[in-house]
């Protein structure tokens, strides 16, 4: 009968084990889920300002590594712990069962094992974060050396980028020796404090058995027993160190989710815009004490166009994050037909702004797919007709592959100029009411560029529109010209009147006309 049951107990063990393991893994797997969800998500709706001081690398490694880590602590250790709690209960309450005054001798290793524990533990944390951090730097060497290819190769770099990365890999593994180091000291103590309690019971369960007060058999029992003890203590142990390297990883992963650079989306919305904008006393600055714009006031009535013109870091860039609501005035204001921006539900706002930013980001994916993104659901004939009208279809078309042309990882595959047709005809494609055009300083040939132009005009027509120029013959479609300079509004008025005023503009203007032959021919 007692094989039977054993064999039972056996078959009982087998399922157990593949339930188990089976849920204990779906639960962590959903952990999983859920965090990298919460981190992404946060990611994606920070606000820009969030970024500043991230690498991609590094929130890559959170997301991948460290959620990851967290799992496997959540997984073993569930199943280490559950199994190792019960354990622990059954054999102390045997013990208890066979005689309580040497439990309680066994059991005084416990205390000990704690303080030898607690005082480990901020070590071995501290430690744990360091690897967290190291391995961090690693995915972002990575991350910077490729995506700066170019340059690295231009300049040689290579070397350079690979002493960073072995001096980052050296990091970790300095990291994990250390690790190394506090567990090599932690586990053996652990070990001994838990060994001294089959000493103890060998001295005082002896002395009682000798003075006839338990049987032999009842000493035996207990050394048994507190051999078996050991196991699952080791298993608590073992899961309490890999807690505190999830607790390493948890932090990074809270660190993202908790940052308070939010975005935030409330705010009336708007479904469709006149299109006047209004800048009111706007201050404003990335780092405290230093302004990028002082005291900026611009009315643009609905439907016209305006050219902002500026020497290199005069604040034009600047001044179009603040009507995409990327950044809000530190001081001032800017009103959209009169409403007060920050007021306006910024997704909303968004999607009646199309903005070609002075650099070109293309996902990976074709030339369709690229001017698609624009407008969720469109067709490709509205693509084709949106090209059409900007006169760059038959363009488009003389691609290798047409519409069909792949763009490559951010637009690797294409050239500036054809990135910058892309980008235009993403931005008409949405059909704004506001357009900001922050046209890249970028050195087309003239066909090309009369093409360019001519698109960009179709995309002005009949909407109020911000163009940053660079080139400063576009400006002579502009209703309005302001020059900035060091963040200030120096001077203003339209085309032929500066012009004639022989001012801050007649000077640039002057300036690029007469260099521009030698430079670009
Ligand atoms: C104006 C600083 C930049 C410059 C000044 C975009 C950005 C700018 N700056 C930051 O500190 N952080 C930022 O994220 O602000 O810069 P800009 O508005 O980009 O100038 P621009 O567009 O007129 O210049 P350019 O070269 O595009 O013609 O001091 O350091
Ligand atoms: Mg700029």
């Amino acid at each position: 009968m007692i094989a039977s049951l054993y064999l039972i107990a056996l078959v009982l063990q087998w399922l157990f084990t593949t339930v188990q393991t089976y849920y204990v893994e779906k639960f962590g797997q959903s952990v999983l889920e859920e965090l990298r969800a919460r981190i992404h998500k946060k990611i994606i709706t920070a606000n820009i300002d969030f970024f500043k001081d991230k690498k991609t690398g590094d929130l890559v490694s959170r997301i991948i590594n460290d959620t990851g880590m967290v799992n496997d602590v959540l997984v073993s250790g569930l199943l280490g712990g559950i199994g190792s709690t019960l354990s622990l209960v059954g054999i102390i309450g045997a013990m208890l069962y066979l005689d309580v005054k040497l439990t309680l001798v066994v059991l005084l290793s416990v205390p000990v094992m704690v303080f030898v524990a607690k005082h480990f533990g901020g070590k071995i944390r501290t430690a744990y974060r360091q690897t967290r951090r190291e391995i961090a730097r690693i995915s972002s060497v990575v991350e910077e050396g490729v995506s700066g290819i170019e340059t690295v190769k231009a300049f040689g770099q290579e070397r350079k980028v690979e002493e960073e990365f072995e001096e980052a890999s050296k990091g970790a593994v300095r990291a994990y020796i250390k690790v190394a180091f506090y567990m090599g000291l932690f586990w053996p103590l652990m070990n001994i404090s838990s060994l001294l309690s089959i000493v103890l019971v060998l001295a005082y369960g002896g002395y009682l058995a000798y003075m006839g007060a338990i049987s032999v058999g009842t000493v035996v029992a207990f050394i048994q027993y507190t051999q078996r003890f050991r196991g699952p203590i080791n298993e608590v142990v073992s899961m309490y160190d890999s807690l505190q390297s999830a607790l390493a990883a948890l932090e990074r992963i809270y660190e993202v989710i908790d940052d308070p650079n939010m975005e935030v989306f409330d705010g009336i919305r708007v479904e469709k815009l006149e299109g006047h904008v209004r800048f009111e006393n706007v201050w404003f600055w990335y780092e405290e004490g230093k302004p990028v714009l002082r005291n900026i006031n611009i009315d643009i009535p609905p439907g016209t166009t305006i050219a902002l013109v500026g020497k290199t870091g005069a604040g034009k860039t600047t001044m179009a994050n603040l009507i995409m609501r990327f950044y809000d005035p530190k001081r001032g204001r800017i009103l959209y037909d009169g409403l007060i921006g920050t007021g306006i539900n910024k997704e909303s706002l968004r999607s009646r702004i199309s903005y070609v930013p002075q650099e070109t980001y293309l996902f990976p994916g074709s030339v369709m797919e690229n001017i698609k993104i624009a407008k969720p659901g469109s067709t490709d004939e509205e693509v084709v007709n949106v090209c059409r009208q900007l006169g760059i279809h038959e363009f488009i078309e003389r691609l290798p592959k047409g519409y069909d042309t792949p763009a490559g990882e951010a637009g690797k595959l294409l050239s500036v100029g054809e990135k910058q047709l892309i980008s235009i005809a993403r931005a008409m494609l949405k059909n704004p009411d506001i357009v900001i055009l922050d046209e890249a300083l970028s050195s087309v040939d003239p066909k090309t560029e009369s093409l360019v132009q001519h698109a960009i005009l179709k995309l002005m027509e009949g909407r109020t529109s911000i163009i940053i120029a660079h080139r400063l013959t576009i400006t002579r479609h502009a209703d309005r010209i302001i020059v900035i300079d060091n963040g200030k509004i120096i001077e203003e008025g339209g085309f032929k009147d500066l012009l004639t005023r022989r001012g801050k503009f007649h000077e640039l203007y002057s300036s690029q006309m007469t260099v521009k032959p030698m430079v670009e021919r």
